[in-house]
């Protein structure tokens, strides 16, 4: 790991140019990951980096700072060969999405990540799956390189773990929890971190309240089931996490699918458990994801997911 920081100093500070990106439709980690390393490495090194996505911001990240840094993959010069490309939290491959390539005429790919991944693109690879997000690894590079950093650096960070954690709900061991002392001892103030998150649209709380409300309830009340229809969909924020948390807290749910009419014959699913692996769930139906979030895309009607799903629960709920 040592060796490795080593080597992605000298790459940064060899190189002309650097661009940085996540994974397509950032969440939370991605997009403040890619932030803050980006600030982190203008202010060590004076050269700001190239920071790239592709899919939807989701607009609850709308006040974190910089966001006029990032661009949208078709706003940026695909055809610049850039001498460090950084992959921040992308997972696998596949989910790299327009800004490709970038990726492919790279001269040198570090990727920084936490998710299990066998196709990895890196020619150095900083990963950490025991980190509770990709914000925590860089936390923990920065500290140990002792690069500077400011507000914006800190704050990104914090919201990168208080994200990708769920709020704190995901965390499985104390490292963590003591990187995010060290932030709210340097400033971070939780309060302000919490309001700024809570920034959907007010049609978006409507609509997902709604699907929670119209949900099912399947094996004695410990499956819960929602459908976001195709004509709701535009209007969701992210992944549908309030349907997701209104559904995970009521008494006796255990599991909680929400299934998203994306087109005709193309369903989105998200896949939450409050304890109980569920990854072997989104596996099956062709995704994966982490033990207690998971989900898939899955090219068939809602109904057919949906009975999909019963089956698959049906094996371990009977
Ligand atoms: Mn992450």
């Amino acid at each position: 790991m040592e060796q490795n920081i080593k080597t992605f100093v000298e790459k940064i500070k060899s190189a002309k140019n650097i661009a940085i990106m996540g994974h397509k439709n950032p969440d939370g980690d991605s997009y403040c990951s890619v932030l803050a390393l980006a600030k982190l490495i203008e202010l060590n090194y004076g050269l700001r980096p190239t920071c790239v996505y592709d899919g939807n911001i989701p607009e609850y990240l709308d006040e974190m700072p910089l966001r006029s840094w990032i661009k949208y993959y078709e706003r940026v010069d695909l055809t610049e060969v850039y001498d460090l490309v950084i992959l921040l939290d992308y997972g696998t491959p596949k989910h790299i999405g327009g800004a490709q390539p970038i990726v492919d005429s790279a001269r040198f790919i570090v990727e920084i990540d936490h998710h299990q991944n066998d196709e990895k693109l890196g020619t150095l690879c900083i990963d950490d799956e025991a980190a509770a997000a990709t914000g925590q690894i860089l936390y923990e590079i920065m500290r140990s390189v002792g690069w500077k950093f400011d507000k914006d650096v800190l704050d990104l960070l914090a919201a990168a773990i208080v994200t990708d954690t769920g709020n704190f709900k995901f965390v499985r061991d104390g490292r963590v929890m003591q990187i995010m002392g060290q932030l709210v001892d340097n400033g971070v103030v939780l309060r302000h971190l919490f309001e700024a998150l809570r920034n959907k649209p007010r049609k978006a709380v409507v609509v997902e309240s709604g699907a929670a409300s119209r949900a099912e309830f399947l094996f004695k009340g410990r499956l819960a089931i929602a459908t976001i229809p195709h004509k709701d969909y535009k209007y969701l924020d992210g992944r549908g996490d309030t349907v997701l948390n209104l559904l995970g807290s009521i008494k006796g749910v255990e599991y909680i699918a929400l299934l998203k009419e994306q087109k005709e014959n193309q369903t989105g699913v998200s896949l939450r458990s409050r304890g109980n692996p569920i990854n072997h769930i989104a596996e099956a139906l062709g995704g994966g994801g982490h033990m207690c979030a998971a989900g898939a895309v899955v090219n068939d009607s809602v109904e057919n997911v949906r009975n999909r799903i019963v089956e698959l629960f049906r094996g371990e709920l009977k």
